[in-house]
């Protein structure tokens, strides 16, 4: 199946001609072609989006609400057809995709839809100067958004509806990894009547593609979520030309398990918190820190929980694993797993591919768990991305914390405890953009996100993500 560009409400090819293979990582075939637009494609996408700027900035809140919450339930009507497309296109459980990632691609535009009818800006009365300052917010323009492969529609999404919702037209790339359901994105948006131009989807490599999109002078924004180093890279193109930037990058997150926490309810979630999508997830507990009294008790109950997960075909209903999204990435993980081994880690279950009969060529990998002798190893300070924790024992809330902050990495952290005290204490002290207790990925989408240190600039979500896609412009009145 091809891919075209999505352009002024109209499917084009690229330019140049010039295709990319798309992979099914759970065969390793090629089953499409995706186009590698060029600096032209991106030109034509912006002149769409700009064309449609003056109208959509104009249009009415409730105007733009309805058709971002049209756009919602399109996407719930298609609920099947997106959530197959997502599972092919990046190897992830079609139960998974049905339950989160297109559920949540169709609540981000219902929630940007609602959240832009309560958006306010502020207004300071100078008193004793007769003075009345009112600030408007005003939509910047073009912008550009950027997402990965790891949860395609979902993180797409997230940044599109509210950089339409504040009125903004986008020039789009999703990762040319995963480009399936930002393709379908484009005639659901049609259908719902979102007027030509103010979204338009250029497909390609980073390199080409992306590179283009960040360089170009009138887009006035990127909003970013990928790895670390090609945040950097963005930030070093885009920051001198003052472009807003959004950036949201990798973690290595801790997940910290206390003795008096709630035991069987953590064993759960943190199997979950490990290796949800095959791992693949920003906010995964990828170093799970356990209290030196429960730490032989957790290993045995937490391994034996892992052995039990299905790695299997993405279709069908029983997987718990499905493939990693390509081979390049699947080598990564593995180099890690033997790299972990150098490091005399010791492999408590998993570590290996695993071959499913009719799919051989698959992406896949058994969840793996690796005891770590100290927390300095390469496995505990660098990002996997992928099937892979690391369990270690502590015996302080000093000594954990240190360890949990010595990351060059600050985006998530959990901790199981029922200590109020300590909850507060640690909250306060963990270098993170979100911190969880007694859960994991427990999402309020009006809540800000974002990660500190090497995860990134700036926060999505709610009205902070409303406040990113418009530029702020003081009114001082003297009357
Ligand atoms: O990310 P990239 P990848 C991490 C994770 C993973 C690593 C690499 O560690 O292993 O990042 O993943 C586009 N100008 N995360 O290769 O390369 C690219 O085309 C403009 C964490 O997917 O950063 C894609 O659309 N754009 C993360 C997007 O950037 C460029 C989720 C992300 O690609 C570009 C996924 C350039 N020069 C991976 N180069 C998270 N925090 O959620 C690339 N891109």
């Amino acid at each position: 199946m091809n891919i075209q560009n999505y352009i002024n409400g109209n499917f084009h090819n690229p330019t140049n001609d010039d295709w990319i293979d798309n992979y099914n990582p759970s065969n390793g075939e090629v089953y499409g072609q995706i186009p590698n637009s060029t600096k032209e494609d991106v030109e034509n996408a912006y002149i769409a989006a700009k064309s449609a700027f003056p109208s959509w900035s104009q249009t009415t809140l409730e105007e733009r609400s309805r058709i971002l919450i049209k756009i919602s339930e399109l996407l719930e009507e298609n609920l099947q057809r997106f959530a197959e497309a997502e599972s092919k296109d990046n190897g992830k459980p079609i139960s998974l995709a049905k339950a989160v990632d297109i559920p949540r691609a169709a609540s981000n535009f219902r929630f940007f839809g609602n959240a832009i009818t309560q958006f306010a800006s502020e207004s300071h009365e100078s008193i004793g100067l007769q003075a009345i300052n009112y600030t408007l917010r005003q939509p910047i323009g073009v912008v550009g958004c950027i997402s990965p492969w790891n949860l395609p529609l979902y993180l797409f999404t997230w940044k599109i509806a509210p950089a339409i919702a504040a009125g903004n037209c986008v020039v789009a790339k999703p990762s040319e990894v995963t480009p399936m359901t930002a393709y379908l994105l484009g005639e659901i948006c049609n259908e719902a009547g979102l007027p030509k131009g103010v979204l338009n989807i250029v497909h390609g490599l980073g390199t080409t593609t992306g590179q283009a999109i960040i360089e170009h002078q009138d887009i006035k924004a990127i909003s970013f979520t990928g790895g670390t180093a090609t945040g950097a890279h963005i930030a070093k193109v885009a920051a001198p030309m003052f472009k807003k930037l959004s950036l949201e990058l990798g973690g290595k997150n801790p997940n910290i398990i206390f003795a008096d926490c709630d035991y069987e309810d953590m064993l759960s979630t943190t199997v979950r918190s490990s290796f949800a999508n095959q791992g693949q997830i920003c906010l995964c507990g990828s170093r799970i820190f356990v209290e030196a009294s429960i730490y032989e008790k957790f290993k045995k109950d937490f391994v034996e929980k892992v052995k039990q997960l299905k790695v299997g075909h993405p279709s069908k209903d029983d997987t718990n694993i499905g493939a990693l999204v390509s081979k390049p990435h699947l080598e990564k993980v593995k180099e890690y797993i033997a790299i972990a081994k150098d490091e005399h880690g010791s492999i408590l279950c998993g570590g290996n591919e695993v071959t499913i009969e009719g799919f051989e060529n698959g992406y896949y990998l058994e969840p793996t768990v690796i005891e770590v002798p100290n927390d300095d190893c390469r496995v505990n300070q660098e990002e996997i991305f992928g099937p892979v924790v690391t369990i270690m024992p502590f015996n302080s809330e000093d000594e954990v914390l240190q360890m949990a902050n010595k990351v060059k990495y600050g985006l998530s952290a959990t901790l199981w405890t029922n200590n109020l005290k300590r909850t507060m204490k640690m909250s306060n002290e963990l270098q993170a953009g979100i911190v969880w207790v007694n859960t994991w990925m427990m999402r309020d989408l009006r809540t800000p996100f974002g990660g500190v240190k090497a995860s990134g600039v700036g926060r999505e979500g709610g009205f902070e993500a409303l406040r990113f896609f418009t530029e702020a412009k003081n009114v001082c009145i003297k009357y």
